[in-house]
């Protein structure tokens, strides 16, 4: 832990719904060119869209060799060209993000669409509610996902939403809902949205899934809620488990399943044992990706004291670190 700069959103084996974010055919499956855009729990969206084990880890451990070159931590992960707009630390603030990036894919008359993810404690928040009009209005190709884990940071979603039918909950946007643990029932309800979000506009799926530990660090995940309802949960609902028994009933020989189990397990311990040899990133990096040209501005720091950043070019060393 003591390696991990900022917080860490824990990667949590149900906090992803299984199967949405990586189908490459055919076309009405989500493709590298449809956009992604998430909350801070987004490390296992970058494994999706071009990112390895090891940047991820790196990314975590801080260091230069990271998905965001080790500055920007484990909620703010990035893949231009494989258009994963992040990770983000604000809560809800990639909904209307989202919703601009749809807007961009129908202005130059792409056929893609955006997938905007949100927390069940972010569908409460206003801005939510400023895109979903807009996006409804200019009939945008979004699909808002609600990854519904049934808790916020502390509280249980009974305790922050008057209605917690969150697939209801955008008025004269069509809603789904789904079960966020099945992979073969996010698989199908996110080819159907593509579909329709291409051919009339936003749609919301609600996908029904679950957070086992708590919300971060400071919170123990058991004040609200009983030990008991984590372990049926681990025990009925895991998508990892649903899918070994799916590769059994169909005649995949349980060797090749443990044998797939431990090179990946081999794969992530290898991971994090280069990602911690790794080399931090130099400080003059320090103000990358800041200002679009740092170098036209003076800034005084919070010692009293003016420096001038550099600009970006400078930074020859990315290079040989990358
Ligand atoms: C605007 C804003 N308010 C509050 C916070 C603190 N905060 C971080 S996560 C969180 C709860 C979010 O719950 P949910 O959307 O259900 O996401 P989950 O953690 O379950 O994935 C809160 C309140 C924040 N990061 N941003
Ligand atoms: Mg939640």
């Amino acid at each position: 832990m003591g390696n991990i700069w900022g917080c860490l959103a824990p990667w949590h084996r149900s906090s992803l719904p299984a199967g949405l974010p990586h189908c490459n055919t055919p076309r009405s499956l989500l493709q590298i060119n449809d956009s992604l855009i998430t909350t801070y729990r987004d490390h296992c969206h970058n494994l999706t869209r071009g990112g390895s084990v090891f940047d991820t880890m790196s990314e975590l451990f801080g260091r230069a060799t990271g998905t965001t070159r080790g500055i920007g931590g484990s909620m703010h992960m990035y893949n231009k060209a494989e258009n994963f707009y992040g990770g983000n630390g604000i809560v809800g603030s990639g909904i209307p993000n989202g919703a601009g990036i749809a807007f961009a894919h129908k202005y130059r008359m792409e056929p893609n669409v955006c997938v905007t993810m949100y927390g069940d404690g972010a569908a409460n928040q206003g801005q939510k509610y400023e895109a979903l009009n807009l996006a409804a209005l200019w009939e945008l190709p979004c699909i808002f996902v609600c990854e519904n884990n049934h808790y916020g940071m502390g509280t249980a979603e009974w305790r922050a939403a008057k209605s917690s039918q969150f697939f209801t909950r955008g008025d004269y946007i069509p809603g789904i809902k789904a079960d966020g643990m099945d992979v073969l029932a996010v698989k199908q309800v996110t080819q159907f949205a593509k579909q329709y979000a291409l051919d009339k506009g936003p749609i919301i799926l609600e996908l029904d899934t679950y957070r086992y530990h708590g919300h971060s660090m400071s919170d123990p995940g058991s004040t609200y809620r009983t030990r008991d309802e984590i372990n049926v949960m681990r025990q009925s609902r895991d998508p990892i488990d649903r899918v070994k028994k799916l590769l059994l009933e169909a005649g995949v020989p349980p060797e090749d399943i443990k044998k797939t189990e431990k090179d990946m397990k081999k794969e992530v311990d290898d991971a994090i044992a280069e990602a911690k040899k790794a080399p931090e990133p130099p400080l003059t990096w320090m103000w990358r990706n800041v200002y679009a040209n740092p170098a036209s501005c003076t800034l005084r720091d919070v010692g009293g004291r003016y420096v001038t950043p550099v600009h970006d070019s400078h930074y020859k060393d990315l290079q040989q670190i990358a």
